[in-house]
């Protein structure tokens, strides 16, 4: 715990209705008496300089948690903000670049830790989805919680796996893979690309051969978040422009971790209609269904123009990715890499023959 007083800016500096200070210490409510002036009980009133000016009207919260705290917000000023924050320097304050713990947690140092994780990847998340998971795996409910009860009851072998087993999903909440729309030109890779991306974002045309570079945008799949790429039709082609568009087209899809294979009616059933060869992952769909519903295929179809099937696309995918099709909710999930680690530590120890009593989250290593 602080005893120091201390004042820090926690909110960013751009432009903004409000900007937030935070002070805290013993000394700091001794400060308020000197610098704020309020109205009875109200939380709403002014900071002011030693002469009594006025520097902003302001409201004054106190701040739960064992340390004496209060966040002041003020109007969204740099120039205000800073003014405060010397006015604080000048009552005696420390001026602090953040705010550690700012939430405050009873939880013990391995769960903390797991919460601080989540809380600090909350303001990247993705999608609201993603948030909310965030703010579940910090809490009793989410891995903070197991990772509390795994300190008193270490979890079994089986439990352990089943947490390594399913840690794609809370990783890929926070990392989109790289799902590749593939096909022959004019399979409506485009048209795809743009609905799922939400946005006109690529060319698209009757002619083949439309798209030559390589393009990739963030798509949501209910709140996973997934990096399409769309790229040129796949065909022989002598023309340079275009065979150099196939040739990075085949490249991005070794490196795809899923790869989306269209065949347009023009070559469903011709034998031209298997998959282009790829190592990674693929999944096959009939593109362009609202052409011709009387062909017979067979396996899944979509139309990007009617939007047919693509719900079942994105339950495919995440599925085929994940395994689930929509986020967990209130499950303790990994989400980073390194929390993955330290359960295969944990197993390697068990297959070593030893019996490790702790899993090692909030061990701070010498
Ligand atoms: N009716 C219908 N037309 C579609 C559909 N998808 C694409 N098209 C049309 O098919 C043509 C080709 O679509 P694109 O999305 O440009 O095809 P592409 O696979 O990106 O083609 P390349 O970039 O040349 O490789 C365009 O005229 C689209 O409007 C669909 O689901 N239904
Ligand atoms: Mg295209």
């Amino acid at each position: 715990m602080r005893s120091e007083g201390w004042v820090a800016e926690v909110t960013g500096v751009g432009r903004s209705a409000l900007h937030g200070i935070m002070i805290g210490g013993v000394p700091s409510a001794a400060w308020l008496k000197q610098c704020f002036r309020g109205a009875g009980d109200s939380p709403h009133g002014s900071i002011h300089e030693q002469n009594g000016e006025v520097i902003d009207d302001v409201v004054l919260l106190q701040w739960p948690g064992s340390e004496s705290r209060h966040l002041i917000t003020l109007h969204g000023s740099p120039l205000l903000s800073e003014r405060i924050v010397q006015r604080f320097e000048q009552l005696g304050a420390v001026r602090r670049d953040s705010v550690d713990e700012l939430w405050p947690t009873t939880i013990s140092s391995a769960a903390s830790e797991i919460a601080q994780q989540a809380l600090t990847a909350l303001p990247n998340a993705p999608s609201v989805e993603a948030a909310t998971f965030l703010l579940e795996q910090a809490s009793p409910d989410g891995l903070a919680g197991w990772v509390e009860r795994a300190a008193v009851n270490f979890p079994s072998r089986d439990e352990i796996e089943s947490m390594l087993g399913r840690s794609a999903i809370g990783i890929g909440v926070l990392q989109p893979p790289r799902v590749v729309i593939a096909g022959v030109p004019n399979a409506g890779k485009s048209t795809l690309f743009n609905l799922l991306v939400g946005d006109q974002r690529t060319l698209t045309s009757s002619e083949p051969g439309t798209t030559r570079d390589l393009i990739d945008a963030p798509a949501n799949f209910r709140g996973f978040p997934i990096l399409l790429v769309d790229g040129a039709g796949l065909r022989e082609v002598q023309q340079s422009v275009e065979r150099e568009g196939v040739r990075r087209m085949r490249q991005a899809m070794l490196q795809a971790d899923l790869v989306l294979h269209l065949i347009p009616p023009s070559q469903a059933g011709t034998g031209a209609d298997s998959p282009q060869t790829t190592p990674r992952r693929t999944l096959v769909f009939h593109s362009r269904r609202d052409e011709d519903r009387a062909m017979k295929i067979d396996g899944p179809a979509i139309s990007a123009v009617t939007g047919e099937g693509i719900d079942e696309l994105k339950d495919l995918v995440l599925r085929e990715l994940y395994g689930v099709e929509r986020i967990p909710s209130l499950e303790p999930t990994l989400f980073l890499a390194s929390q993955r680690r330290i359960l295969e530590d944990a197993i390697e120890a068990l297959e070593a023959g030893e019996t490790p009593s702790e899993l090692r989250f909030g061990i701070v290593q010498s």
